[in-house]
């Protein structure tokens, strides 16, 4: 039998089941064998330092991905050195990224700190883009504000490339998320959520790190270059690239402030 030897008391392995993965390939790449997939999709966790987390993610959506029969291939995009963290440009890396690989059907771009609860929420893309996280246990299970696009958003390759892919600018806590809602605004499209019975999440706790907060100003304004800020001007280096037995994590080089 797995895990004998754990003692359930100190280990994280308690919150998931090592069997359920065993038929995931390395990489992090999963097919239902008995029947055709409705999606396959990739899911982008923009990562650094939170190792923990990742264990217990990918452990658990990988069981609700499978209990879905979405094909799924995971990868975790991690920028190399001290550099202030920037999670809208590691979405974008990790969308160029995978659709080097195939053609997904559907980019989940993911918080590594967010289990989805209930199965219903289905992991998917339609015609208009999708804010999957929609409420968790730190909000009072509430949305947030009405423009709200945290957590974890799903996109077809099309949606994606419309609203020139994610910001490369915006380092530090904060503001990505709205920026991403407000591209879709300016391009007329309403993104789509399901209600927040169906899309409740457990966040995990962190630290907290508020620390530089982009004001409302920052990001509004911001939206005038959204044409010049996205896919058309990301530069970045894939450093290494490691197939671990649930995830392909992508190490990259960006430059911005440390
Ligand atoms: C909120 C949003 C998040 C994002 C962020 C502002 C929710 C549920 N989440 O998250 O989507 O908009 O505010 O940027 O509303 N990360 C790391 N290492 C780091 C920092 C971030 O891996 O040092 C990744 C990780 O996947 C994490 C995500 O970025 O889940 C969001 O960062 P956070 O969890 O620190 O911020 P939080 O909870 O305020």
């Amino acid at each position: 039998m797995i895990g004998t030897s754990v003692k359930p008391e100190l280990s994280l392995d308690r919150f998931t089941n090592v069997e359920e993965t065993l038929d995931v390939r390395i990489g992090g790449h999963w097919t239902p064998s008995y029947c055709t997939p409705r999606f396959n999709i990739a899911l982008i966790i923009p990562y650094k330092d939170r190792d923990e987390h990742l264990h217990l993610f990918t452990n658990n959506i990988i069981r609700f991905l499978k209990a879905q029969h979405i094909a799924f291939s995971i990868f975790v995009i991690e920028p190399v050195g001290k550099i202030m963290f920037n999670r809208a440009m590691l979405m974008s890396i990790g969308y160029l990224e995978a659709k080097k690989r195939q053609n997904y059907d559907c980019y989940i771009f993911h918080d590594v700190d967010l289990i989805p609860l209930i199965l219903q929420n289905y992991y998917g893309c339609y015609d208009l883009p999708r804010h999957i996280a929609v409420a968790s246990n730190k909000t009072n299970f509430k949305l947030n504000y009405a423009g709200y696009f945290g957590g974890a958003i799903g996109m077809t390759a099309k949606q994606i490339e419309r609203i020139n892919g994610f910001s490369n600018i915006m380092f530090g806590w904060g503001g990505e998320d709205d920026d991403i809602y407000n591209r879709l605004r300016k391009m007329n499209i309403k993104p789509r959520r399901y209600p927040i019975e169906i899309s409740a999440y457990v966040a995990l706790g962190h630290g907290d790190d508020s620390a530089n907060p982009k004001s409302m100003d920052q990001i509004e304004n911001h939206l005038q270059f959204m044409d010049q800020d996205g896919l058309n001007t990301l530069v970045y280096k894939v450093n290494m690239v490691k197939e671990r037995r649930l995830f392909t994590l992508i190490y990259v080089n960006i430059k911005g402030p440390s």
